[in-house]
């Protein structure tokens, strides 16, 4: 299959676009390396040196053999040429990481708050009104987030996606789950489903919304292969994110950063099983006139402070109790459904001892790069 990776130099989409390459598609990352600028912007970089995207390929060219293209196309603001890639590669699969996604980093200011609006919300519109004007028909798939359900204690097992309601008159009726966005960043995807809804509709466009919840690990089969290759790993305060961070902090001596009381319960993946779930996205694509195909793409949900005394257990680690910088509930509870994935032939990749002390070790090889400064929050809300 033609497959284009938008946002294919991140955390998620550089070892999808392995992984789908390896599986012998043609693989075309799409990307503007926008994420690398932010780096620079806020003085952080990958725990892992991360090499030049030019460098990953041609590297991913020696190991495998197999070519993947690139192009550097920013989705928000350059049209044209994106309309002109689907129009000359005719993709059958779009898959659609290219946003900003740290919640933090789309709190901090006015700035970052515009930016994060203007970059997702127009280039999910430019990507399926191109879909729609190169008369293409691509599946596209799409990384929304488990935060879209928000994170009250709902009282019930989150549905993938819609709610049935029941209204007393002769037809029920099929909603999307009621959108509860607790940043800027989780509104810009809330508000990617409207958009995902209306294209489906109007368009027919074939959409599957994948509600992936936190993501944690580094490296897969593939990214190991070559340190050229090797996965980008955030453990700053604004883009790492918590498992990952609580890892890192073990791995150097540091406190572990709970925000408040711990009790935020929250939905995990193994970035191994990330991959895997999109093969199997892409496998199972709606059909033509069916609706918007919504999975909850998680395999475990954890209290904060539960994954802070697991790993202060396997390492000694002190944990600090902080202040709480975000506007969230300190408990919740966090029940969730993900049928879909199970039925169609996820085997979940649970948390375990060794993928912890994986991570804990790669920590620790790249020690002398971390920025003590850059580890606590620096976005309040
Ligand atoms: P990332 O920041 O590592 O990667 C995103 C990539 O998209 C970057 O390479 C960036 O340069 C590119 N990009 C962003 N805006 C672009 C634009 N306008 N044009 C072209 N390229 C653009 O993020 P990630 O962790 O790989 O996340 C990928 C997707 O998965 C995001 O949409 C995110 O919301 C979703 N997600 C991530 C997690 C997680 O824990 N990392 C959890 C749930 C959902
Ligand atoms: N937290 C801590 N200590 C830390 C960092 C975070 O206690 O050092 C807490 C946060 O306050 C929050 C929880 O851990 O309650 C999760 O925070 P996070 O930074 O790990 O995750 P979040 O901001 O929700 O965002 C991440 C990704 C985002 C994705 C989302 C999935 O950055 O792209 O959409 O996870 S989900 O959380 O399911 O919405």
């Amino acid at each position: 299959m033609n497959i284009f990776v938008l946002g294919g130099d991140g955390f998620c989409g550089w070892p999808t676009s392995l992984h789908l390459s390896e599986l012998g598609n043609d693989v075309t990352i799409v990307d503007n390396l926008c994420r690398r600028r932010i780096d620079r912007e806020l003085g952080i970089d990958s725990l892992t040196p991360i090499s030049d995207i030019h460098e990953r390929i041609d590297c991913w060219r020696e190991v495998s053999g197999q070519e993947i293209q690139f192009l550097n196309i920013d989705l928000s603001s350059d049209y044209a040429a994106f309309l002109q890639a689907l129009k000359s590669n005719h993709p059958d699969v779009i898959v659609h990481f290219g946003e900003q996604r740290s919640a933090p980093y789309s709190m901090k200011n006015s700035l970052t708050n515009r930016f994060t609006i203007q970059n997702n919300l127009v280039g999910t519109n430019n990507i399926c009104s191109a879909i729609v004007e190169s008369g293409i028909d691509a599946h596209l798939i799409h990384l929304g987030t488990m935060g879209v359900y928000g994170y009250g204690t709902a009282g019930l097992e989150i549905p993938e996606g819609y709610l049935n309601l029941e209204l007393g008159g002769s037809d029920d009726m099929e909603i999307l789950y009621p959108a509860n966005p607790g940043s800027i960043y989780h509104m810009s995807k809330c508000q990617d489903q409207l958009f995902f809804l209306f294209y489906n509709k109007n368009y027919q466009l074939r959409i599957t919304d994948l509600h992936q919840g936190i993501v944690w690990g580094t490296q897969t089969n593939l990214t190991r292969l070559n340190e050229k290759l090797i996965n980008r790993f955030d453990y700053d305060g604004d883009y790492g994110t918590v498992l990952n961070r609580f890892l890192t902090q073990a791995a150097i001596g540091h406190p572990l950063t709970v925000h408040g009381t711990g009790g935020q319960t929250r939905a995990f993946i193994h970035i191994t099983d990330t991959v895997q779930c999109i093969e199997i996205a892409m496998r199972n694509p709606p059909e033509k006139h069916a609706r918007v195909k919504i999975y909850n793409q998680m395999t475990e949900t954890h209290r904060v402070r539960g994954l802070a005394k697991l790993v202060a257990g396997m390492t000694g680690a002190e944990i600090s109790f902080l202040q709480n910088p975000r506007k969230e509930a300190d408990e919740n509870d966090l029940e969730v459904s993900n049928e879909c994935f199970l039925t169609e032939g996820l085997e979940p990749t649970r948390l375990a001892e060794g993928l912890l002390s994986e991570v804990i070790e790669i920590s620790q090889r790249y020690a002398e790069r971390i920025d003590i400064e850059k580890i606590p929050c620096a976005s309040f809300w």
